[in-house]
């Protein structure tokens, strides 16, 4: 079965424990267990990681390169931080939609900048923990 790969970073793993008003009240294992659902619809399997720690995102991107048939991240604040990921997504062949659980673009100026979006195929913010899926469903399409 085609794989996909969905990546999780800082903080991510807190996930319907803190901050529902922003974040909702949905855990990440919930998030996992829905886009594995939905992905094996479409005939892909999904492995799911969630790290504190930039470089295990960047070793799980490397390991991606000629396995993983598309890519879906959500990177956290290394989102506005990390040259360091974005090489890596560089080095990644496949379709890579970025997800963002709240609207970025509606929060601090800090939050505006993505470096992961130079690369994303697509971008999906603002809609909730839904965007997860509505990212399988895209990478879906692009991966046909
Ligand atoms: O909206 C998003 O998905 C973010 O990527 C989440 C990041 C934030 O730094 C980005 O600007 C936007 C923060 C993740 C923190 O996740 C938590 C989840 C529940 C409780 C506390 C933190």
């Amino acid at each position: 079965m085609r794989q996909i790969l969905l990546l999780n970073g800082p903080n991510l793993n807190l996930l319907g424990q803190r901050q529902p008003e922003i974040y909702g009240r949905e855990t990440l294992a919930d998030v996992v267990a829905a886009c594995t659902k939905l992905a094996q619809g479409f005939g892909l399997s999904l492995v799911a990681h969630q790290s504190n720690r930039e470089y295990e995102l960047i070793d799980w991107i490397h390991h991606a390169r000629g396995q993983a048939a598309g890519l879906i991240i959500n990177p956290g604040a290394f989102t506005h931080t990390s040259v360091a990921l974005l090489d890596a997504l560089n080095a990644f062949e496949a379709p890579v939609i970025e997800v963002h659980i709240s609207n970025i673009h509606k929060r601090e100026s800090f939050r505006h900048h993505s470096y992961v979006s130079l690369r994303a195929e697509g971008v999906i913010a603002g809609c909730g923990v839904q965007g997860y899926e509505l990212a399988v469903q895209r990478l879906a399409r692009l991966i046909g």
